[in-house]
């Protein structure tokens, strides 16, 4: 591959985004590569697998790598999910770990103060202070501080992954801090993941918002196909696994019902990302326990991978 040119003070590198579920890490991606490549949604551990998205500029390439959420976990999926995020830590340059200063900080964020307080010193480190759009202005010094006060070793930056305060702040200081290095990928790449990898994020994304109570951690989908259908867009079948009968049943509701919803979201979210009309065909099957399945799991895209750190 021919390396294209880049200014000679050209910096490159990974930045990986680390946090407790649902506090903005996918969000705050999409926003910075302006383009939907990583499923977003209000319920925790939408992301469940290590994931790139690639910025590429005139000055720099930045490689973020959006990670699962640290959390306790109560099966082995959720074990494999924090082993992800823990091999992150060891392999990037720069560390941008995000925390919700809309919420005081919950027990999960201390899993994340503790792993900050064992990278090594030779990581650089960033804490982004998220959802501050949600604060109210006499609110936020002293929720700030608070945080701080966790993390006295870090300066951390106030920053609205969706609402735009501190983003091109917050990337800038990440640029500067990033190593001289070449454009790793070519600048037509944004993600690692092909389409048919964000379209099963997609989906259960969408599955996710609509379900409740356990229902919507016990899915995951698997694109069965995905054919080119020219002018008429993308033709995809998938399958939506669930652990049991009984949930099978809550996800396709009565006559359908909850089926068509999920169909009719995840559709249009994979028409945005893939920017072509997409024809959806899901259909749901049980797998008994897979998320305690090693099999089951390594068949959905969640190995077992061990690391320096076990967590
Ligand atoms: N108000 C507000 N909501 C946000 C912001 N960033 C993320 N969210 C919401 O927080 C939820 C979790 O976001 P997500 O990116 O999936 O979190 P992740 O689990 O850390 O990847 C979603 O409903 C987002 O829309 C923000 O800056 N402001
Ligand atoms: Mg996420």
């Amino acid at each position: 591959m021919d390396s294209p040119a880049v200014p000679k003070d050209h910096r490159s590198g990974f930045v990986g985004l680390i946090g407790r579920p649902n506090v903005g890490k996918s969000t705050l991606l999409n926003a910075f590569l302006k383009q939907n490549v990583v499923a977003v949604s209000f319920r925790p551990q939408t992301t469940r697998r290590r994931q790139l998205g690639i910025l590429t500029l005139p000055n720099a390439q930045v490689i973020f790598v959006d990670t699962p959420g640290f959390h306790q976990p109560h099966h082995q999926l959720g074990e494999r999910m924090n082993t992800y995020a823990q091999a992150v830590l060891d392999d990037v340059d720069i560390v941008l770990a995000i925390f919700d200063i809309s919420q005081p900080p919950q027990p999960e964020d201390y899993l994340v103060i503790e792993k900050i307080r064992e990278l090594g010193p030779s990581k650089t480190l960033f804490i982004a202070l998220n959802k501050v759009d949600l604060l109210f202005d006499d609110q936020r010094t002293h929720r700030q501080e608070h945080f701080q006060s966790l993390m006295p070793n870090a300066e951390g930056i106030v920053i609205s992954a969706a609402g735009g305060e501190n983003r091109d702040q917050l990337l800038k200081d990440l640029i500067e801090k990033l190593p001289l290095g070449p454009r790793y990928y070519p600048e037509e790449d944004i993600t690692d993941f092909n389409e048919r990898q964000i379209a099963e994020d997609l989906i259960r994304a969408a599955a996710m918002q609509s379900l409740r109570e356990e229902v919507p951690y016990v899915i995951d989908v698997r694109v069965d196909e995905y054919l080119e259908r020219g002018q008429h867009g993308a033709y995809i079948s998938a399958t939506i696994f669930v652990e049991r009968q009984s949930q099978k049943g809550i996800l396709i509701g009565k006559g359908g019902k909850m089926m068509r919803k999920i169909g009719t979201h995840a559709r249009r979210e994979i028409e945005n990302m893939s920017g072509r009309r997409v024809y959806l065909d899901l259909k749901v099957k049980v797998l008994k326990g897979w998320r305690n399945d090693s099999a089951a799991l390594a068949r959905f895209g969640y190995p077992n991978i061990t690391t320096q750190q076990s967590t």
